[in-house]
């Protein structure tokens, strides 16, 4: 079967299996391990716009085949592929190692294919992605749908892509082209309109299940993210999709929102293959008026049975919180204060007081919430060692004030590896207190190779040391698993768990400090990897807890299949 166009997502660090590094808490409140395997949601929503307009892609999600097999070879499996054009995501900055790697294979065994890049940090990064020679085109932009049609069929019919919005481009004599970035649409009725049947009709069409899994243990745990807009509304200091970085470097003036219908709709087509948690992504109060309303009464008419995951970018009113519960009984809640100080709130561009969280909290357990994540953060502005330490004592008030409520589940984090470039933070550390140690995309391919996650981090601030935000992390997350233990809120076992996790790494990051300052090191890093893969792999406490209670939740994957075939006839 021939096809027109693959997308591979690549590991964060391509041969990260061979390496020695201790990766730390980075990925510790996503799904993904430190390997970064889940590739972006647009590579569905392109498949499936191209294949609308005639064009056969198949998506290879490297990174969690190499996690899920250690004898799957990456190099052979892109040897064997063929295609004319293949698509890579450096969407996230944790990506700018193995996407240029990937690149590279794509290039060594095809030199003849066509390589597109594209996402957030190829956007960010476009010019400096051309000293790659194995980059052709990157497309800029969060909508590449219309654009990469339009390449490939410049590409298919031999044709300059003069006329490509968003695109730079190396031309026939190697000179590097850029066109206008004008395709920034803010209707968006015409993309992701079935992006989740193109997926389980791709994984028929090429038997490839396994290339498809969005992240390792996704069967096991299927939760579902439905989007509700593109760009933000919000200016979080942090962000690199904050409204400030959207405007800058994407080029949107506003944020696009998806119609109540096709939010209502994606949760439709997931309950079609899936009873698993549907996360539904962005604070349904963004776009104002009737939109939230409206969307949950879609929902209610439609009668969802899985339990759907709300975020909250501020406190919500009590009235909200019920329509909410009314419709998604059971629902989930996540809501990111990011510290227990209103001053470093702030300076994180979030502007609410405790006491109004407070109260959302106490109305949102009122009305029947199943459960509510309250997500902390380390390395902001304005914020001490001392100030994280209060944000945990804090979080024994949050607990006594409501009784050590089960429902409660609190999450602290670093801030790694990276401070987002095209971030507010990033492009004006003075101002917001940031020493960036390094800028360009080489030398955060570099940093992703360090041996400790020390040395991956991008940033100092002018509160906290890269060794102090590594020496505080490992801390309150310790202090945090403590304090849940107090609560009863985790089992005496998986307190144990993660203590005994915390306390390895730290451990082995002062011995990889140790190894570091002496000469000839390489040697004696690469005789630790056994033991600092075994800490890698610990079990996560923090993933565990924000996994709902499992056994009720299966795929449908014959229903799907069925229901599929029913509506094609
Ligand atoms: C939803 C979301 C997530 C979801 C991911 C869902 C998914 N599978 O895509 C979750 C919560 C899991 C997540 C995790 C992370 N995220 Co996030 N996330 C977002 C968020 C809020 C929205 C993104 C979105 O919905 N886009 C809309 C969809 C339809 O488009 P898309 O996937 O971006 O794809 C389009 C374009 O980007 C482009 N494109 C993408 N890939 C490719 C490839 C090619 C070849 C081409 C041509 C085009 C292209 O075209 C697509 C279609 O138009 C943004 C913030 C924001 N306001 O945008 C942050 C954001 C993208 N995330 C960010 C980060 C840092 C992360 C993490 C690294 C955080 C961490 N340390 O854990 C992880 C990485 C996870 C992984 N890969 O394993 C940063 C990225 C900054 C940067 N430049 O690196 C952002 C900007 C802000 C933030 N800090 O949260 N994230
Ligand atoms: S972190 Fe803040 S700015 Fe970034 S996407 Fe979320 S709400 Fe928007």
């Amino acid at each position: 079967m021939s096809i027109d166009l693959i997308l591979l997502h690549p590991s964060s660090v391509y041969d990260f299996r061979q390496k020695t590094i201790l990766y730390g808490p980075v990925s510790d409140l996503i799904p993904s391990s430190p390997a970064f395997e889940m590739y972006p949601i647009g590579f569905a929503s392109i498949a499936e716009y191209l294949e609308r307009a005639g064009y056969r892609v198949r998506i290879v999600n490297l990174a969690v085949r190499m996690l899920n097999d250690e004898n799957f070879s990456a190099e052979a499996m892109i040897k064997r592929l063929k295609s004319p054009v293949f698509g890579i995501d450096l969407h996230w900055m944790v990506h700018a190692h193995g996407a240029i790697e990937i690149a590279k294979l794509v290039k060594r065994y095809h030199p003849e294919a066509k390589v597109v890049v594209g996402g957030f940090s190829a956007s960010y990064y476009y010019q400096e992605l051309f000293q790659y020679p194995e980059i052709d085109y990157v497309i800029r932009g969060d909508s590449t749908e219309e654009p990469f049609r339009q390449l490939m069929d410049c590409i298919t019919n031999d044709k300059e892509p003069e006329t490509v919005p968003n695109l730079a481009w190396r031309d026939n004599q190697g000179k590097i082209r850029e066109n206008p970035f004008s395709h920034i649409p803010t209707d968006l009725s015409n993309v992701m309109v079935n992006h989740y049947d193109s997926i389980i009709r791709s994984v028929i069409r090429y038997r490839d299940l396994a290339s498809y899994i969005p992240f390792k243990g996704w069967l096991h745990y299927p939760i579902t993210a439905v989007l509700t807009c593109r760009g933000c509304t919000e200016n979080c200091t942090v962000c690199g999709g904050s409204s400030a970085a959207f405007r800058h470097f994407y080029n949107r003036e506003r944020a696009a929102f998806r119609s109540p219908e096709s939010v209502a709709r994606d949760v439709r087509q997931i309950g079609h293959f899936s009873n698993g948690p549907i996360f539904i992504l962005g604070d349904l109060r963004q776009p104002g008026g009737s939109y939230p309303g409206e969307v949950l009464r879609l929902l209610q008419k439609d009668g969802v049975k899985n339990q759907v995951i709300f975020e909250l970018f501020s406190p919500a009113s009590r009235d909200f919180l019920q329509r909410m519960s009314f419709t998604c009984p059971n629902f989930c809640l996540e809501i990111s204060p990011e510290s227990h100080d209103p001053e470093v709130r702030r300076a994180a561009g979030k502007h609410y007081s405790n006491e109004a969280m407070e109260q959302t909290i106490s109305d949102a357990l009122d009305v029947g919430c199943g459960r509510l994540d309250i997500f902390f953060m380390i390395g902001l502005p304005k914020q001490t060692p001392q100030s994280v330490m209060d944000t945990i004592d804090y979080g024994d008030f949050l607990l006594e004030k409501f009784n050590g409520d089960k429902r409660l589940s609190l999450f602290i984090a670093p801030l790694s590896p990276f401070l987002d470039p095209g971030s507010l933070g990033f492009e004006q550390p003075e101002r917001y207190g940031y020493h960036i140690l390094f800028r360009s995309l080489e030398e955060h391919r570099q940093a992703l190779l360090a041996p400790s996650w020390k040395y991956s981090l991008n940033y100092e601030t002018k509160w906290m040391t890269r060794q102090q935000i590594v020496e505080t992390a490992y801390e309150a997350i310790l202090r945090l698993n403590r304090l849940k233990a107090k609560y009863r809120l985790i089992s005496p076992k998986m307190a144990e768990v993660g203590e005994q996790r915390i306390k390895a790494a730290s451990e082995m990051m002062h011995r990889i400090d140790d190894i570091l300052s002496r000469d000839n090191h390489q040697e004696e890093l690469s005789r630790l990897k056994a033991e600092v893969d075994r800490i890698n792999i610990l079990p996560v406490s923090e993933k565990a807890e924000l996994e709902l209670p499992p056994g009720l939740i299966k795929l449908k994957p014959w229903r799907s299949l069925w229901s599929w075939m029913t509506r094609r006839q």
